[in-house]
């Protein structure tokens, strides 16, 4: 039986919004909504697909594609010279949404990002949607 359909296939396929920083016909990315630091965002393959080891070649292959370059864009747009990529996978591996994401988290100079335990606050929507525009223009 089909799994019942994840918040993240509702943001691709467009009943929710999300502020969005890339997508093509096979990946999407957009500012996570429980920010561990200013630019937090998630790729997401447009492929639903529960956890990474059951994702296909075409999929994986467009995710390892643009992580660089959409990590590129959002160093530059937070001033963050450091970074962390985690990927989760299952319940007790930290995952909360069953459709596979990278989160891209800048370490930014203040300290903020990535901490042992986990600590986030919720998004700033009116600066989230500046940020998102910011990373978009930053992608080369
Ligand atoms: P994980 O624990 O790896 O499954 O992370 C799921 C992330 O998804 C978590 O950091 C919060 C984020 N998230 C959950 N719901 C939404 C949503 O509706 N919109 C956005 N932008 N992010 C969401």
């Amino acid at each position: 039986m089909e799994d019942d359909k994840t918040i993240f296939s509702m943001i691709i396929d467009g009943e929710i919004p999300c502020h969005k920083v890339y997508e093509d016909d096979l990946v999407i990315a957009f500012l996570d909504i429980n920010p561990f630091s200013t630019g937090h965002t998630l790729v997401v393959p447009k492929e639903a697909s529960r956890t990474l080891d059951k994702l296909s070649d075409e999929s994986s292959g467009a995710l390892g594609r643009v992580l660089p370059r959409i990590s590129r864009a959002i160093l530059s747009a937070t001033g963050a010279e450091e970074f962390n990529i985690i990927q989760n996978n299952g319940p007790n591996a930290f995952q909360s949404v069953f459709h596979v994401h990278f989160h891209i988290i800048p370490k930014l100079k203040d300290g903020r990002g990535l901490t042992f335990p986990f600590r986030s606050s919720p998004i700033n929507h009116e600066e989230a949607e500046k940020l998102a525009e910011s990373i978009r223009e930053l992608l080369d």
